[in-house]
């Protein structure tokens, strides 16, 4: 199973991917996702100028060496572009391995441990009647749970918020969008969000909200306590999560659930939240954090502290990542929900897949591999285009968290 060629392909059907592809002296290939938004173009040339070469005439059936060899051997350790770079190699690695087998890349993982994946859908409105009417459109879908976010009065632009019914793609333009943001109003309105959407509908389904980094300690544990009556599912991000031992202020008010971890990249960034028991479930994906063999390990470790997974799936991470974040959920112990939202047909069309929804859940599909195949005719149609993450404000001009 010798690697004999390593290439990457740069593309933006509908927003940028960027896709690692490895082919064995037999002619096997396998594919990685490479895609870190807003800053595309370094974990291609980090794969491109550094790692490619490396694995030239290695074996593609040993993983883990390679892996630590990535890891080891670049002596500068961790960050998203190295994980990100690793997690592509690791993912390909594994689709060549599970077409090598015959067998989706689940089996080789221990196999099935539940029946289909469950899923969470993103709802978001200009207001609460049209969120709610979003939110009820997923139900509708077979959705057995959903994430709410609405735009707060007064704040013209906000993380979440999209006409889009079914996918929110919030990178855009040449240069970054600059949107103003105010905690106080946030802070009385989310609360009647999601005190509404339990009054309309009920309580029959998971109810999620994403914070996306914007409050202090102190703020996220005054608003887990004000939504403790909605029985969220989780509230992800709360606050910024570098200084980890700041989850102890919000634990200490609140039994909402809280859920963390899509910008982090290796077990070190949440080893205090897990083995503390500061957070309930950890967001790491299968390309953003060095690919299904080091989430696997992050996943036992949160298995021992009672700490459940829900793999981040923006739009940002590809068919591939989306596919990769699948035979790990089905296959271990501890999961516990998956974002999914929808790619656009132009993406779908690139990279075609077998996953696919049924009823609330997603399923990995029974193709070798991952079963994501690129549709390389179609590259040129879409070439890459620069754009950028929104920054945020406070009135003041003051940069803060977006
Ligand atoms: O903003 O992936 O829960 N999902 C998210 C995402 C992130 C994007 C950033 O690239 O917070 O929508
Ligand atoms: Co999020």
């Amino acid at each position: 199973m010798k690697i004999v060629d390593a290439k990457v392909f740069v593309c933006s059907p509908g927003r940028n991917f960027v896709t690692l592809k490895l082919t064995t002296e037999s002619g096997l290939t396998g594919l990685g996702d490479a895609t870190l938004n807003g800053r595309e173009l370094a974990v291609a040339s980090y794969l491109t100028d550094h790692v490619c070469p490396l694995l030239i005439g290695r074996d593609a059936g040993q993983i883990e060496d390679i892996w630590q060899y990535l890891y080891k051997g670049a002596y500068w350790r961790r960050g998203p572009v190295t994980m990100n770079a690793i997690g592509a190699v690791d993912l390909a690695l594994w689709d060549i391995k599970g077409k090598a087998a015959g067998m989706p890349v689940y089996q080789l993982l221990g196999g099935k441990a539940r029946d289909g994946v469950l899923v969470y859908g993103h709802a978001n409105g200009g207001d609460i009647p049209s969120t709610l009417r979003a939110v009820e459109g997923f139900l509708e879908r077979g959705y057995l749970a959903v994430r709410a976010q609405t735009l707060v009065p007064g704040l013209e632009k906000m993380y979440g918020i999209t006409k889009e019914q079914l996918r929110y793609e919030p990178a855009e333009g040449e240069l970054p969008l600059e949107t103003v943001w105010e905690t106080r109003p946030y802070l009385e309105f989310v609360p009647k969000l999601l005190h509404t959407v339990r009054e309309q509908l009920g309580f029959d389904f998971h109810l999620l909200h994403d914070v996306h980094h914007r409050l202090t300690p102190i703020e996220a544990a005054e608003l887990g306590k004000r939504v403790e009556d909605c029985s969220l599912f989780w509230l992800e991000d709360p606050t910024p999560a570098e200084l980890q031992e700041s989850f102890r202020i919000i634990r200490r008010h609140t039994t909402t659930p809280i859920a963390v971890g899509e910008v982090f990249n290796t077990i070190w960034d949440c080893q205090q939240l897990i083995t503390e028991q500061l957070i309930d479930y950890i967001r790491m994906d299968a390309a953003h954090s060095g690919g299904i063999t080091h989430l696997r390990k992050i996943a036992a470790l949160a298995e021992l502290y009672n700490v459940r997974t829900g793999c981040h799936g923006a739009t940002d991470l590809s068919p591939v990542c989306l596919a990769a974040a699948l035979h790990f959920d089905i296959s271990v112990p501890n999961f516990g929900i998956q974002e999914y939202m929808h790619h656009t047909e132009e993406t779908d069309a690139v990279f075609p897949h077998a996953y696919h929804f049924e009823a609330g859940y997603l399923h990995p599909g029974e193709e070798p591999g991952l079963g994501v195949k690129l549709d390389e005719s179609l590259l040129e149609r879409f070439p890459y285009k620069r754009t950028y993450l929104p920054v945020a404000r406070l009135r003041d001009g003051s940069v803060t968290n977006w």
